[in-house]
């Protein structure tokens, strides 16, 4: 769906980290903003996470089970393996999530920002990624990418379409 993730009352949020995890912009700053000091706090508790992982924290002052950390490659600057960091940044963050007890999970569409992602490569990426999880852990329920612009919601929306087409 296209929006904010901030408004998605599901049990975990993933944030599109850095792998200091010290906070930054775009949908990290918004989520850091909104949950308070208390998740900085559990995030330097954790250290760092390396690109293509996730790590989850508690919420801050946020009302879920966890904040997922994820972190997305930076697009041109990890020699070709780019799609396997970002497959595998979107794999881990489920993995923590359900480990944390995230029976649904709200995505960003993580590298597709300040880290340039075109958005026709992450989408189908990132949704296969999801639909392969999914296959193999029915306990997680619901995950919802919720999209921030247009431009965004309308890449996801096609990669969803051709995914569904794939998979009859
Ligand atoms: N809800 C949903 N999506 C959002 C929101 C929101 N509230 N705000 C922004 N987006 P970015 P990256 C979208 O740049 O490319 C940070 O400084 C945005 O339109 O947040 O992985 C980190 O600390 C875009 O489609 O993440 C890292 O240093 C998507 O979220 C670095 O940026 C991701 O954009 C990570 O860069």
């Amino acid at each position: 769906m296209r929006g904010n993730i901030l408004d998605q009352p599901l049990d975990a949020l993933v944030t599109a980290a850095n792998s200091g995890l010290l906070g930054g912009g775009g949908v990290d700053g918004a989520i850091h903003r909104a949950a308070g000091p208390d998740l900085l706090a559990a995030c330097r508790e954790v250290g760092g996470c390396p690109t293509g992982d996730a790590v989850a924290t508690a919420p801050g002052a946020l009302p879920l089970t966890c904040v997922v950390h994820a972190v997305g490659p930076i697009y041109g600057a990890h020699d070709g393996a780019e799609a396997d960091l970002l497959a595998s940044a979107h794999r881990r963050a489920l993995e923590v999530a359900a480990a944390a007890g995230a029976r649904s999970v709200a995505f960003p569409a993580i590298s597709c920002g300040v880290y340039g992602y075109p958005l026709a490569e992450a989408a189908p990426i990132g949704l296969g990624t999801i639909a392969a999880f999914l296959d193999d852990h029915p306990e997680v329920e619901l995950v919802r990418y919720v999209l921030y612009g247009r431009e965004e919601y309308e890449a996801f929306a096609h990669a969803l379409e051709a995914l569904r087409a794939a998979r009859g």
